[in-house]
């Protein structure tokens, strides 16, 4: 009957941005009335064409899913019972004041998750709503995953978001760590089809090298796979700077007269011979110096790290040196190296960003552990402690925004544990989860297809310049409210409660502009509008004149042209000058040496992976992308499968300092003999939550093991990458 239904009405399509990953890619939904046909990549995307991945099918299983909520609900001893707005409105208010009055400001904690990022409403209102609490207490997913990018972009560059791109589409060498963009779709490399981008690298006639204690998807697509031990990437990099500098290869070219500190550079490498650490990392020296050399002789190459360097014990140094190879080597800032987006939203020029010499880093800390702040967070590393000690400074409640750190930080068990301690909690989610069953009230945004969508973050990482503005597909239901309404009367509320003389900023347009409006004084603004600012120096290829309504009338996105040189106007440090050798740096490799001195016990390392049809703790409620066969499993090498007495489909016990898990063997050669590996984001299996598919899939979350006490000290990132473990036989 249904069928026949659907063919009697007219199809429409629906073009738009998925914002699932950080690649941007363009759909084209064929629906009628409420019913969606199909979910297919949009061919005419200019960026993506036609690029898509299962998970965009999933957007479908959200729209529809029973378990996602639309209206706000509280906990009762009873269990969940619905609310309306004003009261949960009025109960959040209440509850988080009450706190403060007797706490102080700082007793309020906030934790966003990456779903912000993929969200303009989050976007641009969380950050009023979150400054309207007061509180310092402010923590992300960002010190899980990329602080020290930003870390080294700020201390080198002089701002945190001028992080260099790697051009995959004109390079001719890419040395990849760490990354595994054949199952994460890329990561400070939004680039929608990674895998033909990369191929086109072979295609012509140059290289991929991938470094990774996993022989990963795109390691099986490479030309070259070293295996490393898990958190010896900086040790390889300076080694490979050692090469470099002994052999003479290195070619700043026009940059040299910017730079400061290539003496400096050349000094510390002279320590790290590829034969003096070859047994830390596990690659012999003379591939080091191959890796080097070719490196060298390419027309054009660029050295990408990426999550797996970025969260281990040294992420801050591996970003720095990662940076330095592609600075001495003339690969920095020219085509073919790694470069600087020119965004039609320009996120650093319009929201003001450019203050050179702006300190952002250390200017509070934690109170249990004096972890540094940094662009305004505390590491999450730290959140669990600041809950669960008693004292003055205590954090008393928590709001948590799209985040379940639960799952996703390290030693999660304490966190929930810690949650469970609260006076007051609140979360704004789309699900009753992990983290969120906490809360005392949930207020839930609409999400997906009932939402507008500009991304205004990715286009910052793109590989290529473009813009493209999503309209909303479905009507929300009655009642439903935008995550931007949300923070919008929370922040009213807040401040009105706090003192009202505060001085207000004339340009706060979050207070009275609805999204798409200031989208579309952002594009007006920006480089490609009529009243563009750095419009000449961005060189914007002649376009000009971007709006919203330009965007949808083009449907499919416009192109904006290939990256170009960019450091004559992006440059943000206070002499303008490239920082090669910042001192915060230079003296990590203290603790680096430190490290290594030791001779390591040898115990097993864990480390994590994904998997193309999950997506972070999240997507595991979608029937479509938890079939077939169970993903989270021990990746084990033979060599130790043997060596424990294990095999294929076993069940073992994986014991950390923390905790311990139980879940079944998967026995392959594509590990590293030393290393073992567990998927991120699993582990359904808590009482109280409320995600009918995902809990059938439960497995075990990777977090009940990883360490909040490990970390990358300097930056404050959570180091998940060499975890030591050990196996034992179940009860
Ligand atoms: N061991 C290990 N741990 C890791 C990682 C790893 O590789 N290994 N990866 C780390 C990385 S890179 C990251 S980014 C973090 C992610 O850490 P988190 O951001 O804490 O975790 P997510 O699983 O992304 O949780 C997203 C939350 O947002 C909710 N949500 C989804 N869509 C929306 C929406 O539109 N609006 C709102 N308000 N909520 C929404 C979901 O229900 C969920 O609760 O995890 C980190 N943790
Ligand atoms: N399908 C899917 N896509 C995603 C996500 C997802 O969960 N699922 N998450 C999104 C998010 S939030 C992010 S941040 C990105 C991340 O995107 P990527 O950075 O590409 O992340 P991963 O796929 O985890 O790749 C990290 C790689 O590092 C390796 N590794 C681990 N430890 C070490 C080490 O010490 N040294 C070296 N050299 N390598 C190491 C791992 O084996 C793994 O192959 O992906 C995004 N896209
Ligand atoms: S690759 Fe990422 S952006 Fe593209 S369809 Fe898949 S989830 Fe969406
Ligand atoms: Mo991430």
């Amino acid at each position: 009957m249904r069928t026949k239904n659907k063919e009697k009405r007219e199809t429409q399509r629906h073009y738009r941005t998925c914002n699932l990953c950080e690649a941007m890619c363009g759909l084209e939904i064929e629906y009628s009335g409420q019913d969606i046909i199909a979910i297919r990549g949009d061919k005419n995307d200019p960026f993506s064409q036609g690029h898509i991945c299962p998970k965009a099918t999933a957007l479908e299983d959200i729209y529809r899913d029973p378990d996602r909520l639309k209206l706000p609900v509280r906990r009762t001893e009873t269990g969940w019972q619905q609310m309306s707005w004003e009261e949960a409105f009025s109960e959040v208010v209440a509850g988080i004041q009450a706190v403060q009055a007797k706490h102080g400001n700082n007793a309020v904690g906030v934790y966003q998750g990456n779903p912000n990022v993929h969200n303009m409403g989050a976007m641009i209102y969380s950050p009023p709503f979150v400054r309207s609490l007061r509180t310092k207490n402010r923590f992300s997913a960002t010190s899980a995953d990329q602080l020290p990018h930003h870390f080294a972009a700020d201390l080198m560059f002089g701002h945190p978001q001028l992080l260099p791109i790697p051009d995959v589409d004109r390079t001719h060498y890419m040395l990849m760590l760490g990354a595994n963009p054949l199952a994460s779709n890329g990561s400070i490399m939004t680039a929608p089809g990674i895998k033909k981008r990369l191929q086109g690298i072979q295609k012509r006639g140059g290289k991929i090298v991938v470094i990774d204690p996993r022989r990963t998807e795109t390691a099986v697509l490479a030309d070259e796979h070293h295996f490393i031990k898990p958190g010896a990437d900086a040790l390889f990099l300076l080694a490979l700077l050692h090469t470099i500098h002994a052999e003479g290869l290195d070619n700043p070219g026009e940059l040299a007269s910017q730079m400061d500190g290539l003496s400096v550079i050349q000094d510390i490498v002279a320590d790290f011979s590829p034969e003096s650490v070859a047994d830390k990392t596990g690659i012999p020296a003379e591939a080091v110096k191959q890796i080097a050399r070719d490196f060298c002789a390419s027309k054009t190459a660029v050295c990408y790290g990426r999550m797996g360097v970025s969260t281990q014990e040294f992420g801050g140094l591996c970003q720095w040196l990662v940076n330095v190879i592609n600075l001495v080597t003339g690969n920095m800032d020219s085509p073919g190296g790694a470069m600087f987006p020119a965004p039609a939203i320009d996120v650093i020029t319009v929201l003001g960003g450019n203050r050179p010499g702006k300190q952002r880093f250390n200017r509070w800390q934690s109170a249990v552990r004096k972890l540094p702040e940094f662009g305004g967070e505390l590491p999450v590393s730290g959140l669990a402690e600041e809950i669960l000690t008693e004292g003055p400074a205590q954090i008393k409640s928590m709001v948590t925004i799209a985040g379940n750190p639960v799952l996703s930080s390290p030693n999660g068990r304490q966190l929930d544990e810690a949650f469970e301690n609260l006076d007051f909690m609140v979360s704004i989610d789309i699900y009753i989860n992990e983290t969120t069953r906490h809360a005392n009230i949930i207020l839930p945004p609409t999400t997906g297809l009932e939402t507008e969508h500009y991304d205004l973050v990715f286009h910052n990482l793109a590989v290529r310049n473009s813009s493209k503005y999503s309209e909303a597909l479905f009507e929300p239901v009655e009642g439903a409210k935008h995550d931007w309404e949300i923070f919008q009367e929370l922040r009213f509320r807040f401040e009105n409660n706090h003192d009202t003389n505060r001085q207000r900023n004339k340009l706060d347009l979050p207070r009275r502009l609805p999204p798409r409006k200031i989208i579309d004084l952002g594009l007006r603004f920006g480089p490609y509008g009529a009243k563009g600012i750095n419009q000449k120096k961005l060189q914007t290829n002649g376009q000009q004149g971007l709006t919203v309504q330009r965007l949808i009338n083009s449907k499919h996105g416009i192109d904006l042209g290939p990256h170009k040189p960019m450091f004559n106007v992006r440059l943000m440090t206070e002499n303008g000058r490239i920082q090669l050798a910042p001192q915060l740096l230079v003296e990590d490799l203290e603790r680096l040496n430190s490290k290594f001195s030791k001779t390591p016990k040898e115990p097993l390392t864990l480390i994590g992976r994904r998997h193309l049809r999950s997506n972070n703790s999240w997507m595991h409620n979608s029937p479509r992308l938890t079939k077939g066969k169970n993903r989270c499993t021990l990746l084990i090498s033979p060599k130790d499968a043997d060596k424990h007495q294990l095999e294929d489909g076993m069940m073992t016990v994986v014991n950390s300092r923390v905790g311990h898990v139980q879940l079944p063997v998967e026995v392959s050669d594509e590990m590293m003999p030393g290393v073992v590996s567990i998927p991120h984001g699993w582990g359904h299996n808590r009482k109280g939550t409320q995600l009918q598919v995902a809990e059938k899939h439960a497995g075990v979350s990777i977090n009940d093991l990883t360490d909040e006490m490990t970390m990358d000290v300097l930056t404050g990132n959570a180091a998940f990458s060499g975890v030591p473990v050990w196996l034992s036989i179940p009860e």
